[in-house]
């Protein structure tokens, strides 16, 4: 078995966990609390302090989450293709991961601003970000979703959208026709996509 630090609001976490679920190792994963003893000790073998990490069943601790989808490709092949376009996916998952990066700086600016009131330069400066990847999404993204080659570029779209939601950080679905299509499309033929969705730790 694999195990997975787990919280139910992270969005790196849901990405490990809907390419589990894409790789058909879902199974496989056993996903650990963060009161877990297993999981203190994971976690702290990231000097970082972040999660996710993964133990393989052979005992090595792997993070960050991108070279976790990295390993279930190998074991897989399911999340990006050896092919011509596999740059093209790894360079459009880069991208939401730039966008889910943004969201987590902006919720962090007010969790971690103590008796301060957060920096509206910062908060600015993550929501152009997250806005300029949103009006480009909506142009770029392809209208012929092939429900057969869903990538990690796909699951890294899914879970940035759905962030921005949760945390009700940016209203995305406000001016993007082509962005909110793709999503309804695209969530309802994503595997684990509800078993996943983010909430808020009980
Ligand atoms: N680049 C890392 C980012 C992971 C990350 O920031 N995880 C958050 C939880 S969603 C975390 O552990 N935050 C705690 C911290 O930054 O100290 C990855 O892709 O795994």
């Amino acid at each position: 078995m694999y195990k997975l630090t787990y919280s139910p609001a992270s969005p790196y976490v849901r990405k490990v966990r809907l390419a589990g679920y894409l790789s058909g190792l879902n199974d496989q994963i056993e996903l650990l609390n963060p009161d877990h003893e297993t999981h203190i000790k994971m976690k702290l073998n990231n000097p970082l302090g972040k999660i996710p990490v993964l133990m393989t069943p052979n005992n090595q601790y792997v993070f960050d989450s991108r070279v976790i989808v990295e390993l279930l490709n190998d074991t897989s092949g399911k999340l990006y293709p050896n092919d011509d376009n596999k740059k093209i996916i790894l360079t459009n998952a880069a991208l939401t991961e730039g966008l889910v990066d943004s969201s987590l700086l902006y919720v962090y600016s007010i969790r971690y601003a103590g008796d301060q009131k957060p920096s509206e330069v910062w908060q600015k400066l993550q929501l152009t970000k997250i806005e300029n990847t949103i009006v480009y999404l909506d142009k770029n993204v392809s209208n012929d979703f092939n429900p057969s080659k869903v990538y990690i570029s796909h699951i890294g779209l899914i879970v940035a959208l759905d962030y921005l939601n949760f945390r009700k950080i940016y209203d995305w679905e406000m001016k993007t026709k082509n962005l909110v299509a793709w999503h309804k499309q695209v969530s309802a033929s994503m595997p684990g996509y509800k078993e996943t969705y983010p909430k808020d730790p009980s």
